[in-house]
């Protein structure tokens, strides 16, 4: 579609839209008229920069139905982000929205070169997150034979692999190059198995993290972009130019702002990215910051898509860090540590090994916890890291060192060393 044309669509969507949430939110509609702004003032997508914009804390705040904008019976599915401790975000679905999301995610499978003659294994984890759900359902629609195998198990991953001649991976990046360097170790090389593609995200990836993966399973690898806030994976997709993502533009209008003013920047700003939901019926969010730092671009693309492209995410705006696919917040980590009765004293290290995330956290010992006896301390460490892996599902490597051992800052406490380099 022309991009006049996607535009005029965009402005149909939203001022429908914005009279939906506006009579079915009350908690939106206190923004809109604490701002002044009344659905009949928005005539459009000009207008859109009159509208309060939504974060975390808001979803937060409405947790857990206060963001919902049809009747709960209404809705056939939940998904949820990982964490906890409020941070968790609960997107709701109405049939139609599944519909939605998951004709985004079919999108993206296309894009890879996928159709019905293709088998895809879809190795995100089902359940509460996404990827699985979005994936599969993207698959279901293309009519390709999909391979339900959620995360783990890589043995099996690659015996499915193999004898059923999987020919799309969907997974993460860090998963992808885990499962290459297994085939590797196995004794396959890259021109034995039947893929020839894969869609990998839901976590930062370099190019460099590209080409080995590339290279280990003879494969083009293409990203995808996506949050549970606005369904989940299949937002923004490659297509086979692999530069930059195309947003599905016809169900999520995005703005580029400045995240200290909030201001929209122009096109090729580097900023923060914002979404907007133009036709999801029960959690339709508006003007939600993502706090994903990307550039957008509607330079013309080789591939004939008039949507326009994101950048890969370039970092954020806030803490949040992904580890092995999972959202982390360091005060995820400082809850347990408090609610386990240590201090608020505490290093977290982030390293990618073998393009796999490390998590190393360290801890200061209260003076009366101290203990001479090494099996004492061991068995502390075990302890603290099994309640970290309950709070965010990721278990770290806990290390108990000596009180005030750890640097005290002047400033702002450095809680966080992330040495993995994300970002080209
Ligand atoms: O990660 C959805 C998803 C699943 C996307 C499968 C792609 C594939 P959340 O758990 O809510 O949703 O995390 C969303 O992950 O704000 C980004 O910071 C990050 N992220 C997602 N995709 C990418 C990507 C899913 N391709 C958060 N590159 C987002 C970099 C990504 N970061």
């Amino acid at each position: 579609m022309p991009a006049e044309r996607i535009r005029d669509l965009q402005s149909e969507k939203l001022t429908s839209q914005v009279r939906h949430v506006y009579d079915h939110v009350p908690y939106y509609r206190s923004l809109m008229d604490q701002k002044g702004v009344r659905p009949e003032d928005i005539r459009g997508i000009k207008d859109i920069g009159k509208l309060p914009f939504l974060s975390k804390e808001d979803l937060r705040e409405t947790y857990p139905y206060g963001m919902l904008a049809v009747p709960l019976s209404d809705c056939v599915r939940i998904q949820s982000t990982s964490g906890t401790t409020g941070k968790r975000v609960i997107a709701y679905y109405t049939q139609h929205d599944v519909d939605l999301w998951e004709e985004c995610c079919a999108r993206a499978i296309v894009a890879a070169g996928g159709s019905r003659e293709d088998v895809v294994q879809v190795c995100y984890g089902y359940g509460l997150f996404t990827g699985g759900p979005g994936l599969n359902g993207g698959s279901h629609k293309v009519g390709s034979l999909t391979l339900p195998m959620s995360s783990g198990n890589t043995d099996r991953q690659i015996q499915f692999m193999m004898d059923l001649k999987a020919t799309i991976l969907c997974c993460t990046p860090s998963y992808a190059s885990y499962i290459g360097e297994s085939l590797k170790e196995s004794g396959y090389k890259p021109e034995d198995n039947f893929l020839k593609a894969g869609i990998f995200g839901a976590e930062p990836w370099t190019e460099e993290m590209r080409r080995d993966i590339e290279r280990l399973l003879g494969i083009k690898a293409y990203d995808i972009y996506g949050l549970t806030e606005t369904s989940g994976p299949g937002v923004a997709f490659e297509c086979a130019a692999q530069n930059g993502m195309h947003i599905n533009e016809d169900h999520f209008y995005a703005e580029i702002i400045d995240p200290a003013t909030g201001e929209p920047l122009p096109d090729g700003e580097k900023g923060e990215l914002v979404f907007t939901s133009l036709d999801k019926e029960a959690f339709p969010l508006l003007r939600y910051r993502t706090r994903d730092i990307c550039v957008l671009t509607r330079e013309k693309c080789s591939c004939g898509r008039t949507h326009v492209r994101m950048s890969k995410p370039m970092g954020r705006s806030d803490d949040m860090m992904i580890i092995r696919g999972v959202n982390v917040f360091p005060s995820q980590i400082e809850a347990v540590l408090l609610k386990e009765g240590y201090a608020p004293n505490y290093l977290i290290e982030v390293d990618r090994v073998n393009n796999s995330d490390t998590l190393d956290v360290y801890v200061e010992l209260l003076p009366e916890q101290f203990t001479d006896t090494v099996g004492g301390i061991t068995a502390m460490e075990k302890k603290l890291a099994g309640a970290i892996r309950t709070m965010l599902g990721i278990g770290p490597i806990v290390h108990l060192v000596a009180p005030k051992s750890i640097k005290r800052s002047e400033g702002k406490a450095v809680r966080v060393i992330d040495k993995r380099k994300l970002h080209d």
